[in-house]
C-alpha cells in the first residue's frame, strides 16, 4: 500500500477502492489522520455507500433524532444528523472508537455525543427518550400516511389528535382525496414493497403502455435501481426513444389500468416544464416538472387463506390483493439521463449531488438537465 497513491487520486478525483485491510494498513501509518480524513471525502455523492451498512446501530439513533428535528421544524438540525448517518453508512467496517469520528467529515458536536453514548452503554438515551415522545410518535404515525407533510401532520398534533382512529373519526377534519385514500389504505402502504411486486407492476404498466405505444422503454427506478430488496413504493420512468411520443401517453395508460380495476387512486399533473423556467415563472420548487401520476395500485396477491385466513374468518383476512403506491413519471428521452439520475436517489446523495455541482463545479444539477451556471450568464448577458 503506497499513502502516496491515495493522495494522488484523491487529488484527481479519481475512485480509489478501499477494502477494510487497506484501512488496517493505513491506521498503521504516522500520518494517519491526515490519510484516513483524505480518504472519507467531504460530499455524499464522492463516496461509495453499500448496501449492508456496518454501523446500523448509530445510523438508526442519528435518523431517529434527524426524524425528530425535522418534526419540531429545524431542518437544519434534521440535515446535520442525516450528513452524519451518510458518512458512517459508507465505512467498511464498524466503528469501534470516538477517536475514529475525528478523521471523519460532517461530524457535529451532538452527533458525536450520540456515538459516543452508544458507545459506551449500549444505546442512547436521548434516542430512548425522543421515541417516547407522544409528539414524535404521533408526528411518525400521521407522516407515515400518504399526502400528509410536516404541517399538516403537526397542525393535527396542535388540534389534539392523536391515532388514525381520531382522524377516521373526527367529523370536522377536512381530508384530501389523497390523504383519504391514504388512510384508508395505511396499514398496506406502510408494509414494505417488495422487489417482486415492484417487477410485477412494472410489467403491467409495460405491458399497457407497449400497447398504445410499441417501444415505450419503463424503468424501475428509486430505491430498487439501487438494489434495495424492499421499498416503501414503486418508481417508475417512462419515455420513449423518438423525443415527443411520449406526450399524452400517461393518462391513456391509467385509464387502461382503471378499467381493469388496478387502481384505487391517482392524481396526474401534467408537464410544467415550459412554465416553470419561462421567464415570469415564480416557482422555487425543487421538484422537477415531468408528466406524472401519484398512484395506488391494486396489485394481486397469494391469498392468505390456509394460513391466517384458516383462523380467521374475517373479509381482510381472506384479501387478495395489495395497495401499492406507484410513482409514474414521464420524461422526453432528451431529458431522460438526468430524471433517471434524480430519480435513482437516493435523497441524500440527489441532495449532495446537486451540492457538489453547485459549490464545485459552479454547475446546476436537476432532473432536466446540467448546465453552467457562468456560460449561461454570459449568453444571457449576450442575449
Ligand atoms: N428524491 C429526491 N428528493 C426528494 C425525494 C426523492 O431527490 N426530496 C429522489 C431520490 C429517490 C427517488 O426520488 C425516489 O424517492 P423515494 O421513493 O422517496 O426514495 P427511495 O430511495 O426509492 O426509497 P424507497 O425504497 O423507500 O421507496
Ligand atoms: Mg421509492
Amino acid at each position: 500500500l503506497h499513502i502516496s497513491w491515495f493522495t494522488e487520486c484523491m487529488a484527481a478525483r479519481e475512485p480509489v477502492k478501499i477494502e477494510p485491510r487497506h484501512l488496517l494498513e493505513v491506521q498503521m501509518h504516522s500520518d494517519v489522520d491526515v490519510v484516513v480524513a483524505s480518504l472519507v471525502p467531504a460530499y455524499g455523492c464522492q463516496r461509495r455507500t453499500p448496501l449492508t451498512n456496518k454501523n446500523c446501530i448509530f445510523t438508526d439513533a442519528l435518523e431517529t433524532l434527524s426524524k425528530e428535528a425535522s418534526f419540531c421544524g429545524s431542518d437544519g438540525r434534521s440535515l446535520a444528523f442525516i450528513r452524519a448517518a451518510s458518512v458512517l453508512r459508507s465505512l467498511p467496517s464498524t466503528l469501534t472508537t470516538i477517536e475514529e469520528l475525528n478523521r471523519l467529515p460532517g461530524f457535529g458536536e451532538h452527533s458525536k455525543r450520540v456515538v459516543q453514548e452508544i458507545l459506551e452503554d449500549g444505546f442512547s438515551a436521548e434516542v430512548e427518550r425522543v421515541t417516547q415522545k407522544e409528539k414524535y410518535q404521533t408526528m411518525k404515525l400521521f407522516t407515515n400516511i400518504f399526502g400528509v407533510g410536516m404541517k399538516t401532520a403537526n397542525r393535527w398534533y396542535q388540534e389534539g389528535l392523536r391515532s388514525l382512529g381520531d382522524l377516521r373519526n373526527s367529523q370536522k377534519l377536512k381530508l384530501s382525496k389523497q390523504q383519504e385514500a391514504g388512510l384508508q389504505h395505511y396499514e398496506d402502504l406502510n408494509m414494505p414493497v417488495s422487489r417482486a411486486e415492484a417487477d410485477l407492476i412494472a410489467k403491467m404498466v409495460e405491458e399497457v403502455a407497449h400497447s398504445f405505444l410499441p417501444g415505450t422503454i419503463i424503468t424501475l427506478a428509486g430505491g430498487f435501481r439501487r438494489g434495495k430488496l424492499s421499498g416503501h413504493d414503486v418508481d417508475i420512468l417512462i419515455t420513449h426513444a423518438q423525443e415527443g411520443r411520449e406526450e399524452g401517453l400517461l393518462s391513456k395508460v391509467i385509464g387502461q389500468l382503471q378499467s381493469q380495476g388496478l387502481i384505487l387512486y391517482h392524481d396526474l399533473k401534467r408537464n410544467s416544464y415550459h412554465d416553470a423556467f419561462s421567464p415570469d415563472s415564480k416557482s422555487t420548487s425543487n421538484m422537477d416538472h415531468f408528466e406524472r401520476s401519484f398512484s395506488i395500485f391494486r396489485l394481486k396477491v397469494a391469498s392468505h387463506i390456509g394460513d391466517i385466513g384458516a383462523r380467521d374468518h374475517s373479509p381482510e383476512s381472506s384479501k387478495d390483493w395489495k395497495a401499492v403506491r406507484v410513482d409514474l413519471v414521464v420524461t422526453p428521452i432528451s431529458q431522460y439521463p438526468y430524471a433517471l439520475l434524480g430519480w435513482t436517489g437516493s435523497k441524500h446523495f440527489e441532495r449532495e449531488l446537486r451540492r457538489f455541482s453547485c459549490n464545485e463545479k459552479k454547475m446546476v444539477l436537476n432532473s432536466h438537465a446540467l448546465y453552467d451556471t457562468v456560460e449561461v450568464q454570459v449568453a444571457i448577458s449576450q442575449s
